[in-house]
């Protein structure tokens, strides 16, 4: 028989199929109203709630748990300033020939463009940045599976636990990103994978017009 040493028992707490249907239209209909924000409140935003939703991330599955990530939460105006200033130079060059016709066509219902003043008023940016190797206690490379999927995977978590938590962000990516690698100091296992600003909206804050794509659209059922 295989041994059970180095497993515990699961605490598992059976909801009535009732009770799972209904929290699967609460959680639909709340997540329906997610919506990603580039207009924010200089309001502040407490470093707990922050730490909080964080390690909510940094529960997500990974490759063999090896949690391949970091993340960077950075509410200190100087470092936003530096990371506004060094993406505002990447976007500026992306906005004016670095992407392709197509791309910016694709681009244009967003209103977006080179500016990205959110990353200063925003009360916090948090960098999530992938581990594609770890280094040990003696220098040696240890190596890590699934890393695209595992920090994807934590930070869909980290984006769904701001909006329930009741906070608003955006998945930036001021591609390329590696001035965020010098600004925060990172390792060179660290690569940056996601910048995502978060805190409250600004008084009025509008969003782009679009819809979500249709049941028949999304789901293939093989039943
Ligand atoms: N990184 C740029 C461009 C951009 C690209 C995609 I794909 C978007 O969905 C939105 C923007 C920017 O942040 O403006």
């Amino acid at each position: 028989m295989k041994s059970n040493e180095g497993f515990i028992p699961y605490p598992f707490l059976k909801r009535t199929e009732a009770q799972i249907l209904e929290k699967s239209f609460n959680l639909l209909n709340e997540y329906s109203k997610r919506r990603s924000i580039r207009h924010f409140s200089k309001e502040d935003v407490d470093q707990k709630i922050i730490e909080n939703l964080i390690m909510v991330a940094a529960s997500a599955p990974s490759g063999a748990n090896k949690q391949p990530w970091t993340f960077c939460a950075v509410s200190n105006p100087e470092i936003k300033k530096k990371i506004r200033e060094a993406a505002e130079k990447e976007e500026y060059i992306n906005y004016h020939g670095r992407m392709s016709n197509e791309w910016m066509e694709d681009l244009a219902h967003l209103g977006t463009d080179w500016n990205k003043d959110f990353l200063e008023i925003a009360p916090w940016l948090i960098i999530v940045f992938k581990k594609s190797y770890d280094i040990d206690s003696i220098g040696e490379k240890q190596k890590n599976y699934y890393v695209s999927e595992s920090v994807g995977i934590a930070s869909g978590i980290l984006i769904g636990a701001i909006h329930e938590a009741g906070l608003v962000c955006l998945t930036h990516t001021p591609s390329p990103m590696d001035f965020l690698c010098s600004i925060l100091n990172r390792p060179v296992n660290e690569k940056p994978w996601l910048l995502i600003p978060v805190g409250y909206p600004a008084d009025g804050a509008m969003v782009p017009d679009i819809s979500r794509k249709s049941t028949e659209e999304v789901i293939c059922w093989f039943v």
